[in-house]
């Protein structure tokens, strides 16, 4: 097997696949810290604090769908160990809180709106946990999580996604927890096979920072030890081994995919990115960060790099100590919906005459998998032309892969015909599950789209102009 072939023959795994389709969902992070203005809570907060007068997790539910976003994760429990749902295994919880009388469940009431609004429920549970007594002490601890896994997996129907935190630090009685990550595991694929486990776990990796940064070339295919880097981020630190450390990767890595980056990778396994980052500055409601909301510019920014970048774009947005979400921020997510909808709303390609190098390329016209373009057996290019009768404004193109056959586009670019002549107006590298190449609005008679080098037959499920 040449390198090229290797590499083009890792594929996702349905879970995988689902998930990269559901492109852009929302984070919410509540807890404690929304009363205390903290990030970080240490454990020692009172119950008695946590009382959001007004929780409406069908506003929240509806402001994220107004965006476009099609699921939502919420910090079930952050690293201060409060949990909001009724757990049976600590009374460091909702139950000891005068919300409801103790009686209620954030969990219960989140889940619910998701699925009567029709988005995808998640669940962020922090390992790390600086109330537990038990914390640091091994099995015991990690039986603790397991229980809480089992509650959060079996009492609030589907979880699409299972997200577990790198941060890690000293317990209450300063001892260090070794997470038992293979167990969690495999007591999620028993209890929500579907469900993706990402960041510190094998289907969804963190892109490697939190401030909205994406790669220019983001691949699907990378070494199987990038999945270990958080957990052995922790070993490396201590190790004087310098074999190991040279070998080490890390998620922020700017290349994680070349050819040159794996051709002496012994084990390479799909693992798309997610893009994780929150519309204010902190992750938790700070009365102070109201009028620090993210403006629209650079949200459609992240969107277009991380969605249109071969990534998956989860976007915090916190309620405050009432249970809300602040207007500005319900404003901004609407603006948001109302871009995107209007930004590719209308496909040019639906009245243009299209051509390429080989049959069946009007495949590319519709957005699904079961027909895809390609060239023929062993041609590693491809060249696609679509032509108006009278010229047109474009703003955006958008290209897929048929990534069930794998990530295979190294090298792309656009050339515009205006004035009788074709001149390149983009040059980009890899494709993926979507590109969006935002051009700034050309105005053209026609398109050229070149791929220009693949790793093995390119192919494309969808082209659209906008
Ligand atoms: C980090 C945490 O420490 C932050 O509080 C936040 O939850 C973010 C998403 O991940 O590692």
């Amino acid at each position: 097997m040449t390198l090229d072939e290797r590499l083009a023959a890792v594929v996702p795994h349905e879970r995988q696949f689902r998930h990269q389709q559901l492109e852009f969902y929302a984070f919410i992070h509540f807890t404690v810290n929304t009363f205390t203005d903290k990030e970080w809570g240490d454990g020692t907060e009172s119950p008695m604090i946590f009382d959001p007068k007004k929780l409406d997790p069908e506003q929240w539910v509806r402001a994220v769908k107004s965006a476009g976003m099609r699921g939502l994760i919420l910090t079930c429990k952050h690293h201060d160990g409060f949990c909001l749902w009724q757990s049976k295994f600590t009374e460091h919880s909702v139950r000891s809180s005068p919300w409801k009388n103790g009686e209620g469940d954030v969990v219960k009431e989140v889940s619910d709106a998701c699925r009567k609004h029709g988005i995808k429920f998640g669940v962020y549970l922090s390992p790390w946990d600086r109330n537990s007594p038990l914390y640091g002490q091994g099995k015991a601890y990690d039986d603790y999580f397991v229980n809480q896994l089992t509650e959060l997996l079996t009492n609030y129907g589907e979880v699409f996604s299972v997200w577990f935190d790198g941060a890690c630090g000293e317990g209450p009685n300063g001892k260090k927890q070794y997470y038992d990550w293979e167990r969690y595991y495999s007591v999620i694929r028993k209890l929500q096979p579907d469900a993706c486990i990402s960041v510190c776990g094998p289907d969804v990796r963190w892109c490697g920072n939190e401030a909205g940064h994406t790669r220019s070339a983001e691949w699907s295919v990378v070494p199987a030890r990038t999945r270990d880097t958080e957990k052995i981020a922790e070993k490396s630190q201590q190790s004087d081994d310098a074999e190991f450390r040279q070998r080490k990767i890390t998620a922020s890595d700017s290349d994680l995919g070349s050819r040159s980056v794996l051709e002496n990778e012994q084990e390479l396994v799909w693992y798309p990115a997610e893009v994780n980052t929150s519309i204010r500055p902190g992750w938790f409601w700070h009365e102070s960060e109201n009028d620090k909301v993210r403006s629209l510019d650079e949200l459609v920014h992240i969107y277009n790099n991380s969605v249109g970048g071969n990534a998956t774009f989860l976007l915090n947005i916190p309620p405050t100590n009432e249970g809300l979400l602040h207007e500005n921020d319900v404003r901004r997510l609407a603006e948001l919906g109302e871009y995107i909808k209007n930004a590719f709303g209308e496909n040019l390609l639906d009245s243009a005459e299209l051509s390429a190098d080989n049959d069946g390329i009007s495949a590319v016209r519709t957005d699904s998998y079961g027909e895809y373009f390609s060239p023929s057996k062993g041609v590693t290019t491809a060249e696609i032309t679509a032509e108006w009768d009278v010229p047109v404004r474009i703003g955006n193109i958008v290209l897929k892969e048929n990534i069930l056959l794998g990530q295979r586009v190294e090298s792309f670019l656009i050339e515009a015909e205006t004035d009788g002549k074709f001149t390149e107006v983009y040059r980009g590298t890899v494709i993926g599950y979507k590109r969006i190449v935002s051009l700034k609005n050309v105005t053209a008679k026609a398109i050229r789209i070149k791929i220009t080098d693949s790793r093995t037959e390119p192919t494309l499920a969808f082209l659209g102009v906008y």
